[in-house]
């Protein structure tokens, strides 16, 4: 039987007076969040969302969200979860490919819903103060959930271009959660903090942990260090989710000064993990524990655990409970311990696939294995450690960026040819993207023209940091690009 209770009403009904959620200066319990998430779910059906449908959420860290996301649940709508320091066109793309209905975003982005509106007849979108005062209907709630269900949808890029929708299956979320829990325990006095973007899995897994575990989280609208480090203090915080720059940051930030010793685990994920950091935080006495995973797997699925910390730095650990890793060769075959291959997972964690992409759902998961592009090995002890990473995927400040989508982009413009983007190591965000032109004879163009245009197309994060202007691009004989080769003329 795949069914279970819906999440929120169960826990709800388990520990009314708890704490859910800390948010600025208000303390909501689970029941206070259940009455007005049924609340707002009343309002989302008067305004025409139906079990089945897709919703885009364009929204920030706020206690609104997560009563908008978990009002989505009470009524079986899917949530497509939209990366809000996306480009307007970036963001139509996504809804499009998902066949969203409706689209709830900030008041604040009325450039967004314009150029929405212009484009996207077939989907309403509605601002979160409009819905707020729309009179609810008493909603139709599902009762239970199916764990073989779809709950979220987050979009990532692929080598090769577009972006695709990850399923994410409340199964999905559930094993998570409790993956998580078997590696890291549970306490009664455990609170999570949450300051990395509920549009990323590594934020929206927070959420659900919360619900599962019964345990408070404190959000964050946005990262701010010092506001942190008070906060870790003042609501006796005990986790904390951080990808590497933030860490960076927090390291810094403190000085000659220490974590409270209630706080126990920093969790690190969302890209590699610099040894020095890792050395700088054992010696702040920072518990770090390093992870791996991604969007497909609904977040971490290797983790290290507290025992191994010190003597495994710079291992992302051992696979969870539900799951489970190998290291595939080219050949087909398990790689011995200390030779590097294919990292592929498998477990209850990880998605069924990509909404309305049978072909690149057929390419990435056989055989019931998810083979994440990632390069890594085992050690003897069966504990990962990550090389490589998709093949051309670059990682800055824990967000992903694809050359192939900026050289698209760059090849756009009238006076560019060719365009090969590959990622520079940068101190603060870990690596920016760089970009090879060649440009047309004749014809003038400046880099701040240049940065203008993928300005107009591509989120902030994506537009190159340094461009080059060269005679030919390296290609092999099959014209393939070899972004590798660019990574070396740097
Ligand atoms: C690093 C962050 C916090 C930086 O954001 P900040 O400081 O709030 O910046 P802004 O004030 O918004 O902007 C200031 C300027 O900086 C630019 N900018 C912002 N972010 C980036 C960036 N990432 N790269 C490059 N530039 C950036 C802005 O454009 C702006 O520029 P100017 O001033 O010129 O206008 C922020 O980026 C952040 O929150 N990053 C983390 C994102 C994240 O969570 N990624 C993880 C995704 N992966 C997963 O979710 C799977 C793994 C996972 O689940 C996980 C990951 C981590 C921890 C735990 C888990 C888990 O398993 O549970
Ligand atoms: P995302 O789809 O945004 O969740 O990004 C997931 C990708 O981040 C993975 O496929 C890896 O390429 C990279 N990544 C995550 N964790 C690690 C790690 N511990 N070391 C190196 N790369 C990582
Ligand atoms: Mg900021
Ligand atoms: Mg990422
Ligand atoms: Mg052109």
């Amino acid at each position: 039987n795949e069914t279970m209770p819906n999440l929120l009403i169960k826990r709800a009904h388990l520990t009314p007076n708890r704490t859910a959620i800390y948010f600025q200066e208000q303390a909501l319990t689970f029941n206070e969040l259940y009455e007005r998430t049924v609340k707002a779910s009343g309002r989302l059906q008067a305004l025409g969302l139906r079990k089945g449908q897709f919703a885009g959420i364009l929204l920030k860290n706020h206690l609104d969200t997560v009563v908008i996301l978990f009002a989505l649940q009470l009524l079986g709508v899917r949530a497509v979860i939209l990366n809000n320091r996306l480009t307007p066109a970036e963001l139509v793309w996504q809804l499009k490919d998902s066949k969203a209905s409706f689209l709830i975003l900030e008041d604040t982005y009325e450039e967004t819903e314009m150029v929405i509106n212009q484009q996207h007849h077939p989907l309403m979108t509605i601002t979160k103060s409009k819905l707020s005062q729309i009179e609810p209907e008493e909603p139709v709630i599902q009762e239970e959930i199916n764990l073989n269900e779809i709950c979220t949808i987050m979009y990532t890029s692929g080598t090769t271009g577009y972006p695709k929708g990850v399923m994410q299956t409340f199964g999905n979320h559930w094993w998570s959660s409790t993956g998580s829990a078997l590696n890291l325990g549970t306490m009664e006095s455990d609170c999570w903090l949450c300051s990395v973007p509920l549009f990323h899995i590594s934020g929206f897994s927070i959420l659900m942990r919360s619900v599962i575990y019964g345990m408070p989280m404190v959000l964050h609208e946005h990262f701010d260090v010092e506001r942190t480090i008070k906060d870790i203090q003042l609501k006796k915080v005990t986790i904390m989710s951080v990808v590497g720059t933030m860490l960076t940051q927090i390291v810094e930030a403190l000085e000659d000064r220490r974590l409270p010793n209630f706080f126990r685990c920093m969790l690190l994920g969302g890209g590699p993990a610099p040894l020095p950091l890792l050395e700088a935080c054992v010696k702040k006495e920072i518990p770090v524990f390093q992870s791996y995973g991604m969007t497909e797997t609904s977040s971490q699925i290797v983790t290290l655990s507290p025992e191994d910390s010190l003597k495994k730095l710079g291992s992302a650990g051992k696979p969870l409970f539900p799951s489970q890793l190998r290291i595939e060769l080219e050949n087909g075959e398990d790689a011995k311990s200390g030779t590097d291959g294919e990292i592929i997972v498998k477990g209850p964690n990880v998605t069924p696939g990509y909404l309305n992409r049978p072909e690149a759902t057929i390419e990435k998961i056989r055989h019931g294995w998810f083979y994440t592009g990632d390069i890594g090995c085992l050690d003897e002890e069966g504990f990962l450690y990550v090389k490589d990473r998709r093949s051309d995927l670059i990682i800055s400040g824990g967000e992903n960026i694809y050359p192939a989508e900026i050289e698209a982009a760059l090849i756009a413009h009238p006076a560019v040819i060719d365009a090969g983007v590959t990622g520079i190591n940068d101190e603060k965000w870990g690596q920016v993207p760089a970009a090879f032109i060649v440009k047309k004879e004749g014809i003038h163009v400046s880099i701040e023209e240049l940065q203008q245009f993928c300005l107009e197309r591509l989120a902030k994060y994506k537009v190159p940091k340094a461009f080059y202007f060269i005679e030919q691009l390296p290609r092999n004989a099959a014209k393939k690009l070899l972004r590798r080769k660019l990574r070396e003329w740097v």
